[in-house]
């Protein structure tokens, strides 16, 4: 019996240390790394369990699959035979249309530095079509950006040094498991934790105040603290003058948001706005971790803008136990990015939040092939009626997944990847600052290869000179050469994670921001230029009903569709009984009266852009006029909750608003539940 050291990749971006072992060849139990300083020891259930689960499932791919036809059967081929057809199909359609007609749709499905080679392959084609923006946290990466001209982000045991910890939109007990022993540990030390979510989240269970605005409206309840925190004097005029640009312009726009006009707008009483500030304005040092939950709206960018607004006019910024933590990205410049955005002759990007759109309006010429690699967009974009009726129009389409997603069932080709205790890689992430090794624990199950073989062979096949045929080792140590300045190679990293180097604690003690003024710019003119008000200003999100009151009659309840614990987006649902049955739908008891639901029954969620069936959970947890369906759910399934959500593009940074969404609840028969399928 043996144990490997290695690290999960999932998108959690908590990249745990965990330790393998591998008994007669095979994996049979994952653990914590005790040594590992992200998660010393603790997994969640993901990690113990459903990794394993995953690799040796009877219904994971072990072969290429062809298709002939889109009913067709599923079978077997051979990698040459996989090859011959995709080279053959991509060149064909160069030919005809340009390399632009290929639209290659890349996520985070795992993390890897040698998984970022498929986009290599693109690049030595010639380019292609890619996405641009993100389906997660666009919008608050280019808030921050404006405001302190990059992201950084404190080490997490720094929150040991705070008073107070805002978890704004964030629900660590459910997304970061890992951040909840040291958000225990603040508080035995002292510290008080504050809420802010329209839901009652698991994490209130460690926390002293939970503050419920009604979804999208956060912009406003931050300049409202930010006027009770200015009117009081709750203000660190000394870190203002010296690092802070635009404070009387911010001034002036915070004058107008009293909490009066703030409490109207969230539904949160005047009084607990007054308290949420004289605790934030008189905790020092007080951090705040955002989520992105309170992003995914199309007022998003401007929201984390009037929220960092806070951390800076208090003097929150650059101390120890202080901090406006989004994600960071540290790692710029330390690890070389290896795949070959030079050499692409031609690009073209659709937006993430629009993509279905994108896809179905792209001319000169039209998205004609599409290849997916760690990702599932039929499940996770949003409008997936929409998606479906771009991807039935790909002439060619190739999937490279463990299971047949939802996505996966679009495609005339799948090729299986390997799971990452059957390949060597390096995996990061943007939330902590360690980089840690993963080797090939097992070789991999059947014929199945990682993105990388897949991508480096099908590059050998086609004589593609921009892709030069190195081993894994060689690729990493490209993409690692920056880190030797520090004396960090692939050997150091084999011992050990490694922490970066170059990322502070404690990030802006020098009080040098990136930004054009050199200062942390509550008044942006870079936000200006693109466009934007340089301000934080508050805008509606696109369904509110304070914006139109007539919808809202029609569809009187916010959608949130968050993150589910025991799932990563879309993956291994399919592995459970709940993940194969009606997602549920949570809303509050009074919702439920007053729309004549029951607790368990079959009910109709319908929004502007489609409906799902779910089974009602009736829970005060939620607020009254929001519900929560967990995102991730697979239409094959009967779930698939992007049915209901919209595309629109946001504020800024191109960030995907999934929960600017209102719906409306039909109670259902056992039986018309039964009737209405859903889309699937
Ligand atoms: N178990 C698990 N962990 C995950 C993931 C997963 O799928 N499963 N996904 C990973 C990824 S990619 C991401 S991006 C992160 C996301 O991590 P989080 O940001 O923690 O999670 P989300 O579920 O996106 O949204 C966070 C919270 O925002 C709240 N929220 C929604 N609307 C509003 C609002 O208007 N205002 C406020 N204040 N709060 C609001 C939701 O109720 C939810 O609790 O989690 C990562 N970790
Ligand atoms: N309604 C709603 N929708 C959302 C969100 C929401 O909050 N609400 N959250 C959004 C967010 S934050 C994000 S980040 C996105 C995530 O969107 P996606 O990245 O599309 O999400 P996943 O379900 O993780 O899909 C990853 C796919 O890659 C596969 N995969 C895993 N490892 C590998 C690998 O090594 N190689 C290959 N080729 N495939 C692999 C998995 O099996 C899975 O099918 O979803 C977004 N969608
Ligand atoms: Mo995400």
């Amino acid at each position: 019996m043996q144990k490997t050291r290695t690290a999960c990749p999932l998108d959690c971006f908590a990249h745990c240390g965990l330790l393998a072992t591998v008994e007669n060849g095979r994996v049979t139990r994952i653990e914590g790394d005790p040594e590992h300083p992200v998660n010393r020891g603790l997994i969640c259930g993901k990690g113990r369990t459903r990794h394993l689960q995953r690799m040796y499932h009877p219904e994971r791919i072990t072969t290429p699959l062809l298709r002939s036809g889109r009913s067709g059967a599923w079978q077997a081929v051979s990698w040459d035979t996989a090859y011959e057809i995709i080279a053959d199909r991509v060149t064909a359609i160069i030919a005809r249309y340009g390399p632009t007609a290929l639209l290659h749709l890349d996520n985070e499905g795992s993390a890897g530095i040698l998984k970022t080679l498929s986009r290599r392959f693109f690049n030595a084609l010639g380019g292609c079509s890619r996405p641009t923006g993100s389906l997660c946290w666009g919008s608050g990466c280019q808030a921050q950006t404006y405001d302190f001209g990059r992201r950084q982000i404190h080490g997490w045991e720094d929150l040991l040094n705070s008073r107070l910890i805002v978890l704004w939109g964030r629900d660590p007990a459910s997304t970061n498991i890992h951040l909840m022993p040291l958000l225990k540990k603040a508080r035995e030390r002292g510290a008080r934790v504050v809420v802010i979510n329209p839901v009652r989240v698991a994490s209130c269970a460690n926390a002293d105040r939970h503050v419920a605005p009604r979804p999208g409206s956060d912009g406003a309840l931050a300049l409202a603290v930010a006027h009770e925190l200015i009117g009081n004097g709750w203000v660190d005029q000394r870190f203002i003058d010296r690092h802070v640009k635009g404070y009387e312009e911010f001034r002036r726009l915070v004058e107008t948001f009293p909490p009066e006009r703030a409490a109207a707008v969230t539904g949160v009483p005047v009084e607990e706005i007054r308290a949420l500030a004289r605790e934030y304005g008189n905790a020092r040092p007080a951090c705040i971790l955002f989520g992105f939950g309170l992003q995914r709206y199309a007022n998003g960018g401007q929201t984390i803008r009037a929220i960092d607004a806070l951390a800076a006019i208090t003097g929150n910024i650059g101390v120890p136990g202080g901090g406006a933590n989004y994600g960071g990205e540290h790692w710029t410049g330390l690890i070389a990015p290896i795949t070959g955005a030079e050499l692409a002759r031609e690009e073209r990007f659709l937006p993430w939040p629009t993509l279905a759109d994108a896809m179905l309006e792209a001319r000169d010429p039209p998205v004609r092939g599409i290849f997916v690699t760690r990702c599932n967009p039929v499940t996770q974009a949003p409008q997936t009626v929409r998606v479906k009726e771009a991807f039935a129009r790909s002439e060619f389409t190739v999937v490279t997944d463990f299971f047949l997603t939802d996505t996966a069932q679009m495609a005339d080709m799948v090729l299986p990847c390997t799971s990452f205790l059957e390949a060597e890689d390096v995996v990061f992430g943007s939330w902590n600052h360690y980089l840690t090794y993963a080797p090939p624990v097992v070789p991999p199950r059947g014929e199945c290869r990682s993105d990388f073989e897949i991508f480096a062979g099908l590059a050998r096949h086609m004589g593609l000179d921009g892709f030069p045929d190195l081993d894994g080792r060689e690729w990493l140590a490209r993409a690692l050469a920056p880190l030797a300045a520090y004396g960090i190679t692939l050997e150091t990293l084999r011992k050990g994670p490694v922490r970066n180097p170059a990322a502070p604690e404690v990030p802006w003690q020098d009080g040098v921001f990136f930004t054009p003024s050199g200062k942390f710019e509550l008044y942006s003119e870079r936000a200006a230029a693109d466009g934007l008000d340089p301000l934080p200003v508050y805008v509606e999100p696109v369904e509110s009903p304070l914006r139109d009151a007539v919808s809202a009659q029609e569809y009187p309840f916010h959608l949130i569709t968050a993150h589910h614990a025991g799932y990563l987006h879309s993956q291994f649902w399919n592995m459970t009984e709940e993940g194969r049955t009606l997602q549920r739908v949570y809303l509050h008891p009074e919702a439920a009266a007053a729309c004549g639901i029951r607790d368990g029954q079959p009910v109709r969620v319908a929004t502007r852009h489609g409906a799902l069936v779910c089974r009602a959970a009736v829970t005060d947890r939620v607020r009254r006029d929001t519900v929560l369906i967990y995102q991730g759910s697979w239409a094959a399934y009967g779930g698939g909750v992007n049915v209901l959500t919209p595309q629109y593009l946001p504020d800024m940074g191109l960030g995907t608003p999934f929960y600017d969404c209102m719906c409306r609840l039909i109670p259902l028969t056992q039986k018309a539940a039964g009737q209405v399928p859903n889309p699937s």
